[in-house]
């Protein structure tokens, strides 16, 4: 069984394989016990050129990622990114593209060392387009609390760790939610399933810090720099889940959700109930940079061809 998404090559440990050949063995480590970690990446294309979003800085969670779990991968930040953009080439990609590296510990007895196994490191890339189908979601609190920074690395973006966002996922789709806001074990707001969030309270941005346990996001990152350099205030500190609900504007921000606007929280109405002016002019900065079109951040974009 396979799924055709468009793409015809898999990069895994410095090969191409075919993308319907790119299998694993029932008896791999990382099937059994969540040992992987990995990246999602997009790239856009704007008509004559793909382009790679922060790139290195993914690379370098990625490797930060390895780090934490004591992983070993053959490959430094420089090779990696030489083989993405292999991938990508190789692909003959000319359409918006989701990355995913994926590192994972490999074949093995049923045990727990993992000392021993070979680490596999994978590149799938294939055209992708939007992740939530919706512009606006309607999102609930979820009852489950987000994994705590004291029981797993948070700054690492691992395959297990997200069995607890696939809770949370569920528990929201199951109750006709699109979403989940998850609150860390101190009740503080944390994130969503696989994105960081943003409020707008008063004309200032307020995002939860990385000490309530969040993924170190880089569209995060990215728009705290693109919203302070467009001159509103922007607070990184904890946020109630009261203050989830008299937000102005409420926004999901990650590689994958992009910027999405929250328009309900537990079917309590976010602002005016549409998209607010602060989320609509940085989605539309936002989707200019990744094109190119804004000169002062084309150094966070990786030219493919
Ligand atoms: N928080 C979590 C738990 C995430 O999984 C992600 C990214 C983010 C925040 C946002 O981080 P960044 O801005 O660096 O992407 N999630 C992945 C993505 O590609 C996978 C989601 C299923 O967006």
């Amino acid at each position: 069984m396979s799924i055709d998404l468009g793409a015809k090559y898999v990069w895994h440990n410095g090969e191409f394989v075919e993308w319907n050949d790119a299998r694993v063995h029932v008896m791999t480590n990382a099937l059994h016990y969540g040992t992987g970690v990995f990246e999602g990446i997009r790239a856009y294309w704007n008509g004559d050129q793909l382009y790679v979003f922060r790139l290195k800085d993914h690379v370098t969670r990625l490797l930060n990622s390895v780090k934490l779990y004591g992983f070993g991968i053959g490959y430094n930040a420089d090779e990696l990114i030489a083989a993405i953009k292999e991938t990508l080439r190789k692909n003959e990609f000319r359409t918006d593209v989701y990355i995913r590296p994926l590192v994972i510990k490999g074949v093995g007895p049923i045990g727990l060392d993992i000392r021993k196994l070979k680490t596999d490191v994978y590149i799938i890339a294939f055209p992708y387009g939007r992740y939530f189908e919706k512009e606006g979601i309607e999102v609930m609190v979820s009852s489950w609390r987000r994994l705590s920074g004291q029981t797993v690395p948070m700054l690492a973006k691992v395959t297990g760790h997200y069995t607890n966002s696939i809770l949370a996922k569920l528990e929201a789709l199951n109750r006709g939610f699109d979403d989940a806001i998850l609150l860390n074990e101190q009740g503080k707001v944390c994130e969503g399933t696989g994105e960081n969030i943003m409020a707008v309270r008063d004309g200032i941005i307020i995002t939860p810090p990385l000490s309530a346990g969040i993924l170190d996001g880089i569209t995060r990152k990215s728009l705290i720099e693109v919203a302070k350099d467009a001159g509103f205030m922007v607070v990184e500190r904890d946020m109630e889940r009261s203050e989830l609900y008299v937000a102005d504007e409420l926004f999901f921000v990650g590689t994958a959700a992009e910027i999405t606007p929250i328009l309900k929280v537990d079917g309590r109405t976010i602002g005016n109930g549409g998209v607010g002016p602060v989320t609509k002019k940085l989605k539309s900065v936002f989707t200019d940079i990744v094109r190119g079109k804004v000169e002062k951040y084309n150094k966070w974009l990786e030219p493919v061809w």
